[in-house]
């Protein structure tokens, strides 16, 4: 029996997280049974981050090496199908959605000064009111310095904006207006877009990252495409 450990439901998400959400549907799609398990504090998680699945004793920490587990253990069937140009295709928009659009999508929650109370109710809730603020204050801090060292954290929002605005227009025009990216039913670059997508499309309440996404009604309507189709919703 395979387990995956993920993160609980915030912000009106049953899954908070771009990177569970999205290797539960995988899991889901190859019809592999599993279970679902949550913790709170992904400094416990053997890469101190979310999701790692339990596999025969295994441990996978990464959204990314589970696939590839999962690739390995099923004969090739995640990627079965894919020639070597869609499967590039699929890796560069991996990196656009997990390498630049997530971290957007953190700063749009995290460092909002107006969306912050949010993700101190959604992330903090639990801890006990004295050390509340003390340990979201810290856990902010480290995001805004990841931000910066990810570079960026070092331009206005405005410019934030329009890096945002970028990568969106790039997503709404590269996912099509039927079906899924590579065939027939939706694979695991479908549920890499649509993972980060539904987040964004679905946190409560919107972000100032929701409003732009919502121009773009292709990335929508294939957003929940996907999620219908795998039966799988990030929303709660
Ligand atoms: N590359 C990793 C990224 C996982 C990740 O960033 N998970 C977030 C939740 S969305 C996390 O656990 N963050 C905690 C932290 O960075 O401290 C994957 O694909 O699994």
């Amino acid at each position: 029996m395979l387990e995956l450990v993920t993160l609980p439901p915030a912000f009106g998400m049953r899954n908070v997280s771009p990177f569970c959400l999205k290797a539960e549907m995988l899991l889901n799609s190859l019809d592999l049974p599993f279970t679902v398990s949550q913790i709170s504090d992904p400094r416990k998680a053997p890469k101190g981050k979310l999701p790692y699945l339990v596999a025969d004793r295994r441990i996978i920490a990464d959204s990314e090496l589970i696939t590839e587990y999962l690739d390995a253990t099923t004969q090739g069937r995640v990627y079965a199908g894919l020639s070597d140009a869609q499967k590039a295709q699929g890796v560069a928009l991996t990196r656009l959605a997990e390498d630049h659009l997530y971290w957007i999508m953190v700063a749009s929650r995290w460092l909002d000064p107006e969306w912050w109370p949010n993700v101190v109710a959604g992330f903090f809730g639990q801890l006990p009111a004295i050390i509340r603020p003390i340990a979201s204050a810290m856990a902010r801090r480290q995001v805004a310095q990841t931000y910066h060292l990810q570079g960026l954290g070092r331009h206005s929002l405005e410019e934030q904006r329009g890096f945002a605005e970028r990568n969106l227009a790039a997503l709404n025009a590269a996912v099509p207006t039927a079906g899924f990216l590579f065939g027939p039913s939706p694979g695991i670059f479908d549920f890499t877009v649509a993972s980060l997508m539904a987040g964004i499309f679905d946190n409560q309440p919107a972000t100032w990252l929701t409003g732009l996404a919502r121009n773009h009604e292709n990335l929508h309507a294939y957003t929940e495409r996907v999620q219908a189709h795998t039966g799988l919703y990030g929303r709660q």
